[in-house]
């Protein structure tokens, strides 16, 4: 897989001492266990069935594995395995801690389901504590106005970056089908979610996905952590008490922090500027960008042309010939628009433009130094939605540098 898990903990978790904590919350049966089997990619969660109590589930990354259960008033009760799902239903909450490196730096909480009304007050303190929403509705029936209402309130008390999964996306009947939801998602939803990701999560397809890519790019799990990777997180800081400060203190941007680990090296474009405190791989600041893109899945290529430089773009994703491709279409685009666009001699700004052809995204922004950068997208691995706020991310880390 393409994510980088090693930049996503080092970003989220500002503090060593607690991971990035993500809830899943939903309806009844809209996919909430699904989505954690998915992120697991096993079918550890067994479905519970019958609209009766449900059980807090937790999934965290740890060297020590473990499944214990927490029943009202009693101490917790170890298991060798995952209880069967009638057991589980009479337990209070169960904990699965286990030793995936995907799951590193991450506590997972799928939340009972939820209904319209006012919210329970210990469901209130996981919101409180959380980083991250990923809210699970049903394909067919996605985006009700019971949902938009609990969205609200939820976000009243935190207002958590947003993805929705949608699940059951194996039911439709048509990729067309799927894309006419996504297009009436992306307009209906907006204001509540910062990205969009179908799933496909029979058992049957969870089980696949186990021993293949393939299968697991069919079920939506890379997408999932995509779609993670390119949050900005919120009031993410060491201090517990700031963490459950009321929401009104307003959102802070947890600051871009690369990963320690060595980056694999991109095809760099020869004749790349070489200055003083570069690493073999270039500049600092091209490694953290690499590192972002490489968590990213479906950039067929990524790359900044610096100014005056046209001939040498530099390589952050995808072959030489993806990177200088991608780069002389934005280049027409700017020049075409300096002389198609200049009214009374007055040079008009390119601001963020997008270029969306039937199944790629175009997307680039001239920065203050006239450099370009860029990123080429293939939009059945990242939705539009998803691919535009990561390379926002991308370009402010850029301007950063150049700063
Ligand atoms: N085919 C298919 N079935 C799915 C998908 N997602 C969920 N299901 C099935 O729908 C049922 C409910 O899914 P769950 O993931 O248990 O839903 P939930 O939100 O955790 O349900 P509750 O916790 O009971 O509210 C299960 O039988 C799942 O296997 C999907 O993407 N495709
Ligand atoms: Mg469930």
């Amino acid at each position: 897989m393409t994510v980088n898990h090693a930049k996503l903990v080092a970003e989220a978790t500002v503090s060593e001492q607690r991971p990035t904590r993500v809830i899943v919350c939903g309806e009844f049966s809209s996919g909430k266990s699904t989505v954690l089997n998915i992120l697991m990619r096993d079918t550890l969660i067994p479905a519970i069935t019958g609209k009766g109590p449900r059980p807090v589930v937790k999934i965290s990354g740890g060297d020590k594995p473990g499944i214990a259960t927490e029943a009202a008033g009693a101490a917790p009760r170890p298991h060798a395995t995952m209880p069967l799902a009638r057991d589980l239903a009479e337990a209070a909450s169960v904990s699965a801690t286990l030793p995936a490196d995907q799951l590193r730096g991450f506590e997972f909480t799928e939340l009972p389901y939820l209904e319209d009304g006012p919210i329970a007050e210990d469901v209130r303190h996981h919101i409180e504590n959380a980083d991250i929403l990923i809210w699970a509705t049903i394909g067919s029936q996605a985006w009700r106005l019971s949902e938009k209402t609990i969205i609200a309130s939820i976000k009243e008390i935190r207002p958590l970056p947003t993805i929705l999964a949608v699940s059951r996306a194996d039911k439709y009947r048509s990729e067309r089908d799927q894309d006419r939801v996504r297009e009436r998602l992306e307009r209906e939803a907006e204001d509540y979610v910062d990205g969009i990701v179908f799933l496909h999560g029979s058992r049957k397809q969870i089980t696949k996905a186990k021993d293949s890519e393939e299968e697991w790019q069919v079920a939506g799990g890379p997408q999932l952590w995509s779609a993670l990777a390119g949050l900005d997180l919120i009031g993410a800081t060491p201090d517990h008490a700031a963490k459950t400060a009321p929401a009104s203190e307003g959102p802070t941007v947890v600051p871009f922090d690369p990963p320690e680990a060595p980056v694999e090296a991109v095809d760099q474009t020869e004749g790349a500027a070489t200055a003083a405190g570069e690493t073999a791989d270039g500049p600092e600041w091209q490694a953290e960008l690499r590192a972002l893109t490489e968590s990213l899945n479906g950039v067929v290529s990524a790359g900044v042309v610096p100014a005056g430089d046209a001939d040498n773009p530099i390589g952050l994703a995808g072959s030489a010939d993806d990177v200088t491709a991608a780069a002389q279409a934005c280049l027409d685009c700017v020049s075409v628009h300096k002389t198609a666009f200049d009214f009374d001699g007055v040079e008009t700004t390119l601001g963020r433009t997008q270029i969306t052809t039937k199944n790629h995204l175009l997307v680039f922004e001239a920065c203050d130094d006239g450099s370009v950068i860029f990123m080429f997208n293939r939009t059945a691995k990242m939705n539009p939605g998803i691919a535009l706020r990561a390379f926002g991310r991308l370009q402010a880390t850029y301007q950063a540098a150049c700063d």
